[in-house]
């Protein structure tokens, strides 16, 4: 059988039914039903966060989250990273805001706060930092830099599911963080997602722009769009969410037998644990060095899909390199750049048997 990147963790059929049976009672199927309510609350709990608004997915989320703070304002510019998926950099833009790419750390990959400020002007509405693979950024010097200057900050929370911070939830820092529950993360309601945040006036402006701007049954009060997450994938949420421990557990192996048999490799950079942080294990990243290890992580990649093993180049090209961003924005980002031309995501998952995780370094090394 193939061996993807990742495979969607799952409740049992029994679980799920058991879960949505009331709906077939009810007929409520969507516009922030009980499913919904509860799903919210018990995420609240789980996430450690005070606030929390949930949506179809993590990219209208983040789209809506900009907008929530007010930061539309004309010309307005977004310090954000290049080394991410590209809907992070797609919901500064489709805001019709400017994004600025910051280089990354070599060591974490997450933005690097030494490179901040020089980024800084007048028109700087906010800093849009990713907790890229679950790695947690430099909250603290983020925090300063940002008050310093009076200026917002978004975390991209998308890998972060779950993730503490010197005890904390990752969504308690910041002024909101956004989480994904797509199909492919730790924690999936098949499509959706949060955006988490302290000010409680953006509970109700959340909630406008992801339900049409409706205020009650005659007025509508600002011009929303809808983003709402349905009953069906909150119910699923509510079944995953007990399965949270096993599935980090499982992840936390596959990630331990890795480390053990590529850590002492030369030539291969590992994803270190970071210090006061406890991982989900989201993904689990190698950067390749072909001048010590012999062999380069695009011939890793091919050696790997030959076994029908499917590892992943996330995140290359970097996103100011891709054809939509390349011709408007600088590509001054060498250690972006230099990352993501060498690394690989193996495949991590609740479900991936030591003995897989065996035969990809097998590969890897042989
Ligand atoms: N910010 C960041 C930093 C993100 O990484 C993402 C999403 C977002 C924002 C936006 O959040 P969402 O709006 O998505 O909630 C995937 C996901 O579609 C995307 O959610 C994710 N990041 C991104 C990193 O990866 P692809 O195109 O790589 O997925 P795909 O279809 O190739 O799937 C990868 C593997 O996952 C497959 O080989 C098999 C497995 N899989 C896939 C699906 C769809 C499953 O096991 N079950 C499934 O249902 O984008």
């Amino acid at each position: 059988m193939s061996i993807m990147v990742t495979r969607s963790s799952m409740p049992s059929l029994e679980e799920y039914i058991e879960e949505i049976r009331p709906i077939f009672e009810s007929h409520i199927l969507t516009n922030m039903g009980p499913i919904y309510k509860r799903f919210q609350r018990q995420l609240v709990e789980y996430l450690g966060v005070s606030e929390l608004s949930l949506f179809v997915n993590g990219h209208m989320a983040l789209e809506m989250a900009i907008q929530a703070l007010g930061l539309c304002r004309e010309g307005g510019e977004v310090i954000t990273t290049p080394f991410t998926f590209v809907s992070t950099t797609h919901a500064i833009s489709r805001n019709d805001l400017k994004p600025v790419f910051c280089d990354i750390k070599p060591d974490d990959y997450t933005m690097d706060p030494a490179k901040i400020e020089a980024l800084i002007t007048e028109k700087t509405v906010a800093i849009l930092p990713v907790h890229v693979y679950g790695n947690i950024c430099d909250v603290e010097a983020i925090e300063e830099i940002a008050k310093r200057h009076s200026l917002k900050v978004i975390y991209d929370a998308a890998h972060a599911f779950g993730v503490t911070y010197k005890g904390k939830g990752i969504g308690d820092f910041g002024d909101a963080s956004m989480f994904s529950f797509h199909a492919t993360k730790v924690f999936n309601t098949i499509e959706g997602g949060a955006i988490a945040f302290h000010n409680i006036s953006y509970q109700d402006q959340l909630h406008e722009l992801k339900n049409f701007g409706i205020h009650g049954q005659e007025d509508v009060l600002s011009i929303g769009g809808n983003a709402k997450l349905d009953e069906f994938r909150a119910a699923m949420g509510l079944c995953n969410l007990r399965r949270m421990k096993v599935c980090i557990d499982a992840r936390r192996k596959v990630a331990d037998r890795y480390t053990e048999r590529l850590g002492a490799i030369p030539g291969l950079r590992l994803n270190r644990p970071q210090k006061d942080v406890a991982s989900n294990y989201a993904y689990y990243p190698v950067y390749f060095d072909k001048n010590v290890f012999g062999k380069s992580r695009d011939e890793v990649f091919a050696e790997l899909k030959k076994q029908d093993i499917y590892a992943r180049k996330y995140f290359y090209p970097a996103v100011n390199e891709l054809s939509c961003y390349r011709d408007k924005y600088p590509q001054n980002t060498p250690i972006a750049h230099d990352v993501s031309t060498h690394i690989l995501t193996l495949p991590i998952y609740e479900e991936l048997a030591l003995e897989d995780v065996d035969r990809i370094c097998d590969v890897i090394l042989g």
